[in-house]
């Protein structure tokens, strides 16, 4: 078993696709064990982000990840983060397959309608970020 960071992003909020994407994950099999909606402030979307901070569209991405409210969730099953990548496709959704949530739900490559955590290190640092370990805790 294995958990993943899994994010709505405001584009996907504000366009009203929250249900759909997870009907889309459940229907995948993973199991969502945590699940809030929020709103970031910059200081918070700077920290998520951290990464991405020498990056040229860091910004531009803080100001988008901003903009409106998110889901954030937890997602758990077998080899969990290659799944909910999978699921999600490509970063570029004006290039992701037709049948990908981003493919589905996002427009171009800022605009992706979905984030998730890209490995084991990211994937315990970003679901820690978001939840306390009494909200992991008894689902
Ligand atoms: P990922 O979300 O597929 O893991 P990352 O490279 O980690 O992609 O980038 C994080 C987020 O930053 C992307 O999901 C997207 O919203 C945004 N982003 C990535 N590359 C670009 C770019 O070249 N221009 C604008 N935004 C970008
Ligand atoms: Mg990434």
């Amino acid at each position: 078993m294995q958990r993943t960071f899994a994010v709505i992003k405001p584009d996907a909020v504000a366009a009203g696709y929250q249900g759909a994407i997870v009907s889309r994950i459940q229907e995948s099999g993973l199991k969502v064990v945590a699940m809030k909606a929020i709103r970031l402030s910059e200081a918070q979307a700077r920290g998520f982000y951290h990464v991405h901070s020498e990056r040229p569209f860091f910004n531009d991405l803080v100001t988008f990840m901003t903009e409106g409210p998110i889901v954030a969730m937890v997602l758990e099953g077998e080899d969990a983060i290659k799944r909910w990548r999978d699921l999600m496709g490509p970063t570029n959704a004006s290039e992701a397959p037709k049948g990908t949530l981003r493919g589905d739900f996002g427009t171009n490559i800022e605009r992706n309608a979905t984030h998730g955590s890209d490995a084991v290190d990211t994937a315990a640092f970003e679901v820690g970020y978001f939840f306390s370990g009494l909200e992991l805790a008894g689902l």
